[in-house]
């Protein structure tokens, strides 16, 4: 390496760097009082999970805020996917979903006798291209689990016509997807079931926590009996059914930050405009568009870094990052499809591929300050101008 670059690079990092790590995310925390407040019922009534009435509140809630007509709620996003995988019954077969993803996404169809079909993704959204969909469908095809991935939503009616062509049922991991509507529609009112994260990295937060959305009575009767180990009356089990239940512990951390939902949104929706204002001419970046279409939730920030004329690959700059204290993350390097237990040769997922080698989140949340947006934009085109200087 270039060692003009390397001591310039250096004292770049010095004289910009953060006192604190900046993280890419920070959980939307509402003040302790107010959790404990809204506590206190379960507490002084000893009722702590299994239904509880913060759990029924922050269901009732939750769908009114995101326009759902049944959302039923999970210890986690992971736990809901199994579950929303049971409740279809799906088995012994292949489910074409997306490499572009968190590991959580293709683990549940193994841990469900499944197998994934890796479908490429478009390499403007990130999202599941339905140009390559049909033509992996086959007889042992049994559904389509596509990813809104950092918020984004999927070609919702490509896919869902292609998927009615074969009366496959449409499962969206819309982990990312929390409270964005597409034409002024809940994203949720898609598909046969959404699954939902509230994750400590996720703009709406329980700690671990999560939901599956669906328009259908029975689904939704399905996921409350699976969740509770099938368990129908107090002497009857009629399915077997694992524990997903969410606790009232996470429920009160849920209901005490669901009038900052609109604020947050604000705020993050405020930095990406900042981000974009002071990185959409930098040579070399691409920045991801918001369909105007799109109610987004600005949940990630997702830059795409081109060597050639950025100066850096994307690895460079996430390591040159850290000596600012800004930590970076390559959501999602490496694709599921690279998984030993996968088995996809390379150059079959070519816009994937590219994808985790090239995009790198950058920090955004509610309660970044604009200036230290500003400090990291700076850092960033700081280093592509030096390394362009040097020729790296
Ligand atoms: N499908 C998709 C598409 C997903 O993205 C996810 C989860 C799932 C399904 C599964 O849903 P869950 O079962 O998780 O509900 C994180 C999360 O653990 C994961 O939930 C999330 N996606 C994924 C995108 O991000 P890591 O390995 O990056 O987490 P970690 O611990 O490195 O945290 C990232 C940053 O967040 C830290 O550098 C600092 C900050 N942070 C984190 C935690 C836990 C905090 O400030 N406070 C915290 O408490 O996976």
């Amino acid at each position: 390496m270039n060692t003009v670059f390397e001591s310039q690079a250096r004292d770049m990092a010095a004289s910009l760097r953060f006192p604190e790590p900046v993280y890419v995310t920070r959980p939307n925390l509402p003040p302790l009082e107010k959790v404990i407040s809204t506590l206190t019922p379960a507490w002084e009534q000893r009722w702590i999970t299994n239904d509880g009435a913060l759990h029924v509140r922050l269901e009732a809630e939750l769908a009114r805020l995101l326009d759902t007509p049944y959302l039923t709620l999970f210890c986690n996003g992971t736990i809901a996917l199994l579950t929303a995988l049971k409740a279809l019954d799906l088995k012994n077969g292949a489910v074409i979903t997306t490499p572009f993803t968190f590991p959580a996404t293709v683990n549940v169809l193994y841990w469900s006798g499944l197998h994934p079909v890796f479908c490429d993704i478009r390499p403007d959204t990130y999202n599941l291209d339905p140009d390559g969909l049909e033509s992996l469908i086959t007889r042992d095809t049994r559904a389509i689990l596509p990813v809104h991935v950092y918020g984004t939503p999927c070609d919702v009616e490509r896919i869902e016509a292609i998927a009615a062509r074969h009366n496959l049922p449409v499962l969206y991991d819309a982990a990312h997807a929390f409270n964005v509507r597409l034409r002024n529609k809940s994203i949720l009112l898609h598909g046969d079931i959404s699954m939902l994260s509230f994750h400590a990295t996720k703009i709406f937060t329980t700690a671990e926590g999560g939901a599956l959305a669906t328009t259908s009575n029975l689904l939704q009767e399905r996921f409350r009996l699976l969740k509770n180990f099938g368990i129908a009356g107090e002497e009857t089990v009629v399915v077997p059914g694992i524990n997903g239940k969410m606790s009232e512990l996470q429920a009160a951390l849920g209901l005490a930050q669901l009038d900052s939902v609109t604020q947050n949104t604000e705020k993050r929706k405020c930095l990406a405009k900042l981000y974009r204002k002071l990185l959409d001419q930098e040579p070399g970046l691409v920045l991801l568009e918001i369909p105007p279409d799109v109610d987004h939730n600005y949940a990630y920030f997702p830059i795409r870094v081109r060597k050639e004329k950025f100066g850096l690959d994307r690895d460079r700059l996430y390591s040159l990052l850290k000596d600012f204290n800004i930590y970076c993350r390559k959501y999602f390097y490496p694709l599921c499809s690279s998984h030993p237990w996968c088995r996809v040769g390379e150059g079959a997922l070519p816009h994937a591929e590219t994808a985790a080698r090239e995009v790198l989140c950058l920090p955004i949340y509610a309660t970044l300050p604009e200036t230290w947006v500003e400090k990291i934009a700076t850092a960033i085109s700081g280093l592509g101008r030096l390394a362009r200087r040097c020729v790296l």
